[in-house]
């Protein structure tokens, strides 16, 4: 047939099945000849690479291919084989170190560099110092002290003068405090990712340990809360959402769809690394690189709550650590929620899938609106990370949001809770500093801080929405107890939502913003709602406050139907107590903070973890068998910074984002490096 006769003798198919040989079966003279002239050709090209190629006859190729790989930077670390380390019989050692001349010089470059910011770290203090001393008198502490003789450490051991490479906690901690200037780019390969696995350290990461032995131990206590709650989720529910500690197994809340996402990991990560809980802290960002991925699952996850908790967590990672893959991760998780903002308006929804990218809003909200609480508490992460990729993309559409907003009407002066992102309307006229409103007043103050003064629209607002929430929602109870009402429409709900306990922080923060005349009033009023904030949990069995508390002519502070009476680990309270500790010193803050950790540990934890309750009148309240992310990620973060001194996660460089993920201050911060 045509089609065989043109196939290969040693086989031939026809339609796809072999077809027997018919042919002759031994060779002719002539084709001996070929086929031995080939063969010999053969031989003699194998003999004479052996003998003229030097690299090969030196008799290691393993030594040799090592060599060549390590020689080829850094980025390339291999252990050495097993007897060059011991010299072997093929050294080739350039220097009486035993290093490779590259290294030195990187490792030269690197001395010199760190000197020179030590130098002007040294330099500034200095300035810094006269010029206060100046101003507040003799008494100035030189809080860089620290920095820069931990930068000094670092110098030391790079020329061998310490033994203290090989401890790597110790390494970590001298490295939290190097200069981030100090990258990998600037010396010419040689990265500290090379010596201490990835950790480049923003400042202001470690240290924060008290010198009073009292606070110590109390600090110590909520590190070791935190290890309850986090290795009984590793061991119960690793890779899944959230915990069930009653019940031990894994748990994932509507927020973060059916997927297995690892939320407690990315939520609680930052955490473990500002309690240097290192070993855990590795073991979660091992786990993120390997397995968080959004591309799998077909899963409907909220925009907010993933920004909130995964983008804000990755990002504070990186800003802490320097570890690239943080970054990659939240531009990934970002990327997923983009086709949210396909609307007509530009006003995301709230729910997004992860498959396909079609997008929709709660059915409960009114008129199918997007929820002000939620599409206003994108902007920190967002701008972060058009900051730092270099893709505009983000802070566009974070931009395109808030212009929206300033050109909105304002019934009563403030923006109601929903908004419709097709028409671009206002939904029903609720307006809250508690659930639905409350982290987009917030992120107006801190936009304003994170972009070190340059976003002023954002503090015009937030300046112009304080006032109104003073004139509209904040109310004196009869025994003059301050708190925020919710408003619908006309009509005053004398009802405060523990969520709407963040604002005492808010208030004492924001103070320092306000006109001069002001200042002093909403540093008041941040303590006043604060301490509203603490008889509402004050007045329970447990000491832990209930969801949202009422007033009224009979009782204050109180909740008074039965599903306000659960408490979820929630940190608002606590978050104050933080700020105002930071903001005004007085003790009572610290106090109260310790009253609420002991209430904790004492009803919330059991054997697998901690749990809600669903009563905190009852000091046998059933428990509600979930132990949150934001657990991990906001409420034992805000004890152990209470009780830490402020050196750590410095309020001057770092501002938390809702979910307390510190991310850095432009300007003020050099973990806050912007790509171009
Ligand atoms: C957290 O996820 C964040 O603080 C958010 O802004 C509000 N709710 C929870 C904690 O209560």
């Amino acid at each position: 047939m045509a089609a065989s006769s043109v196939l290969p003798t040693y086989q031939r198919y026809i339609n796809g099945a072999p077809v027997t040989s018919v042919g002759r079966k031994t060779l002719r003279l002539r084709e001996k000849y070929i086929v031995l002239l080939v063969l010999g050709t053969f031989v003699a090209i194998c003999i004479g690479t052996f003998f003229f190629l030097p690299e090969l006859r030196s008799g290691s190729t393993i030594n040799t291919a090592y060599r060549h790989i390590r020689d080829a930077g850094s980025d390339l670390l291999l252990p050495p084989p097993p007897h060059y380390a011991d010299g072997g019989n093929v050294v080739r050692h350039h220097n009486v170190n035993n290093e490779d001349p590259h290294k030195e010089v990187d490792r030269a470059k690197l001395i010199s560099k760190i000197q020179e910011d030590l130098e002007r770290e040294r330099q500034k203090n200095l300035k810094e110092s006269m010029d206060k001393a100046q101003v507040e008198g003799p008494l100035v502490k030189n809080d860089q002290s620290h920095s820069s003789s931990s930068t000094e450490t670092i110098v030391n051991a790079l020329q061998g003068k310490s033994s203290d490479l090989l401890s790597q906690d110790k390494w970590l901690n001298n490295v939290g405090q190097l200069p981030m200037s100090v990258n990998k780019n600037d010396i010419g390969g040689l990265d500290l990712n090379d010596i201490v696995r990835d950790h480049t350290g923003g400042p202001g990461t470690r240290g924060g340990e008290p010198s009073d032995p009292d606070i110590r131990e109390k600090r110590n206590k909520i590190k070791e809360m935190m290890k309850h709650a986090w290795d009984n989720y590793v061991q119960y529910a690793w890779g899944q959402n959230e915990l069930r500690p009653l019940s031990k197994r894994g748990h994932s809340a509507g927020i973060f769809g059916k997927t297995a996402l690892g939320a407690s990991i990315v939520d609680g990560l930052s955490t473990l690394y500002i309690m240097e809980l290192l070993d855990d802290y590795q073991k979660g960002r091992d786990w993120i690189a390997a397995n968080l991925n959004l591309d799998v699952g077909n899963s409907e996850i909220s925009v907010f709550e993933t920004n909130i908790r995964f983008i804000g967590g990755l990002l504070s990672c990186y800003a802490m650590t320097g570890d690239v893959m943080f970054k990659e991760k939240a531009e990934h998780v970002a990327q997923k929620l983009l086709p949210a903002f396909n609307t007509p308006t530009g006003i995301p929804y709230a729910i997004v899938n992860l498959k396909s990218g079609a997008s929709k809003n709660y059915a409960w909200a009114s008129s199918s609106s997007s929820i002000l609480a939620e599409f206003g508490t994108l902007h920190l992460e967002f701008v972060y990370l058009s900051d730092i990729t270099g893709n505009p993309v983000y802070k566009e559409k974070v931009n395109h949001i808030r212009d929206f907003l300033s050109k909105m009407d304002k019934p009563q002066g403030l923006f109601p809770n929903y908004l419709n992102p097709k028409t671009g309307r206002w939904g029903q006229h609720h307006m809250s500093m508690g659930a639905l409103g409350d982290s987009f007043y917030e992120y107006l103050l801190k936009s304003w801080i994170q972009s070190n003064g340059e976003d002023v629209q954002a503090l015009q607002m937030y300046q112009e929405l304080a006032e109104a929430i003073n004139d509209k929602l904040v109310q004196t109870s009869k025994g003059g107890m301050k708190y925020l009402a919710d408003l619908k429409y006309d009509r005053i709900e004398h009802k405060m939502d523990h969520l709407a306990c963040f604002a005492g922080g808010l208030f004492a923060i924001g103070s320092d913003y306000m006109p001069p005349n002001r200042k002093d009033y909403y540093l008041q009023l941040g303590k006043d709602i604060t301490h509203t904030c603490h008889e509402s949990y004050d007045r329970t069995a447990t000491k832990l406050g209930p969801e949202s508390f009422r007033f009224t002519e009979a009782s204050e502070a109180r909740a008074m139907k039965q599903n306000e009476k659960y408490y979820i680990q929630r940190p608002e309270v606590i978050e104050s107590y933080f700020v105002l500790w930071r903001v005004t010193k007085d003790p009572k803050y610290r106090q109260w903070g310790w009253e609420a950790a002991q209430a904790i540990d004492k009803h919330c934890r059991v054997d697998g973890g901690f749990s809600g309750l669903k009563n905190v009148y009852m000091t046998d309240s059933a428990k509600d068998d979930v132990q949150q992310s934001f657990f991990l990620a906001e409420t034992l973060k805000y004890l152990y910074l209470l009780f830490s001194e402020d050196d750590l996660i410095p309020l001057d460089s770092w501002v938390l984002n809702t979910e307390a993920h510190p991310l850095p201050i432009k300007g003020k911060n050099s973990a806050y490096k912007t790509t171009s």
